[in-house]
């Protein structure tokens, strides 16, 4: 029987393979963000029968949404697994208002890891898949090392060296991107390992599903609503089926894996869009593209804009080539 390829196999023999001078630290750190995250999915299988699920305690996040305890504890996971690994010097994450400066290594860290512990988190209570998000950054080099945290944190998606995320479906799965393709891990229970499932992951060049709210469809800019009415009329020749978790991992797995476009528009309540920029459509974005795909905020692409706060948010648009180019036919850029 041949020995499956385990995450930190794959993690260890790319960076030999690509850079052979590397030093493993980066390999350790991902490390760390595959041991958060199978804490995280054995605390998200026993959500309903532990007394974790539900809101904890009405508090509110920096967004005033309500916190959830899996959220917490997803976010202590990964503050603690990142934290003791070294060379992390910035954490920051969707539950924190800051950036946290990691006590063990702030001085001589090299990477800034941005994450959503767990998002979709609506989603737990109904037992409907959730996700964790994140994107590593390296740390300004030395003559520039003493800005604030927070300027670590805030450049702009095309400097992420890694991003990926977890999804905890069905089945509870890894996929990443170094830059170099974007590979998928499947958790094995029974063994406690990440274990390869989709090797070089491309999106297909067009899909026949779209994802997005359509009961915010009303308040969309004309564009995005033309366009769904043209995807609804057959005139692309393709006859269109939609779908929507409200989970951005599910939702973006599925378009990963079978095509198609993910719509995230500018809406009344959410005019510059609903979803975060640094831990949600950056990470999103170099996955989508790094698999072939394309990912916009409906006037340039994602990975070109500059944050200026941590949790700033954006419209997305993310999927195959052709939806994503008969889009721009409708919302031109600006
Ligand atoms: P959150 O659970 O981290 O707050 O994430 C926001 C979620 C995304 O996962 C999802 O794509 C979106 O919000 C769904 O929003 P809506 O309920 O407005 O359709
Ligand atoms: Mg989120």
């Amino acid at each position: 029987m041949s020995t499956p390829m385990t995450v930190q196999q794959h993690i260890l023999e790319e960076q030999r393979r690509l850079r052979p001078a590397a030093s493993g630290e980066f390999s350790w750190l991902l490390s760390g963000i595959t041991l958060a995250t199978k804490l995280i999915a054995a605390q998200v299988r026993r959500a309903g029968l532990a007394d974790i699920a539900g809101a904890a305690g009405g508090a509110a996040n920096i967004q005033g949404e309500v916190v959830q305890k899996l959220d917490v504890i997803a976010n202590q996971a990964l503050l603690n697994c990142l934290g003791n690994r070294g060379n992390v010097a910035v954490m920051a994450s969707e539950e924190d208002d800051e950036p946290v400066v990691s006590q063990r290594d702030w001085e001589h860290g090299k990477y800034v890891v941005v994450f959503d512990p767990l998002d979709g988190s609506s989603n737990i209570d109904v037992n409907v898949s959730v996700g964790t998000i994140f994107s590593i950054l390296r740390r300004a080099p030395e003559p520039d090392r003493f800005r604030t945290p927070l300027e670590d944190v805030l450049q702009p998606g095309f400097k992420q060296l890694a991003a990926g995320y977890v999804v905890y479906g069905s089945s509870t799965m890894f996929v990443y991107t170094a830059g170099n393709g974007v590979n998928g891990f499947t958790l094995d229970p029974s063994i406690g390992a990440y274990l390869i499932s989709h090797p070089n992951i491309r999106m297909p060049a067009s899909g026949s599903i779209y994802s997005c709210n359509e009961a915010n469809a009303d308040t969309f800019p004309g564009g995005y609503r033309k366009y769904l009415a043209y995807l609804r009329s057959g005139e692309s020749g393709r006859k269109y089926s939609s779908r929507y978790i409200g989970s951005l991992v599910a939702d973006f797995h599925r378009t990963l894996l079978k095509g198609g476009i993910f719509l995230y528009p500018p809406t009344a309540s959410h005019p510059s869009g609903k979803l975060r920029l640094m831990y949600e459509a950056n990470p999103i974005a170099f996955l989508a593209e790094q698999a072939g795909g394309k990912a916009t905020d409906g006037t340039m692409r994602i990975l070109d804009k500059t944050p200026h706060s941590l949790h700033e948010r954006t419209a997305l648009m993310v999927g195959s080539g052709a939806e994503m180019e008969a889009l721009a036919r409708f919302v031109s850029p600006a």
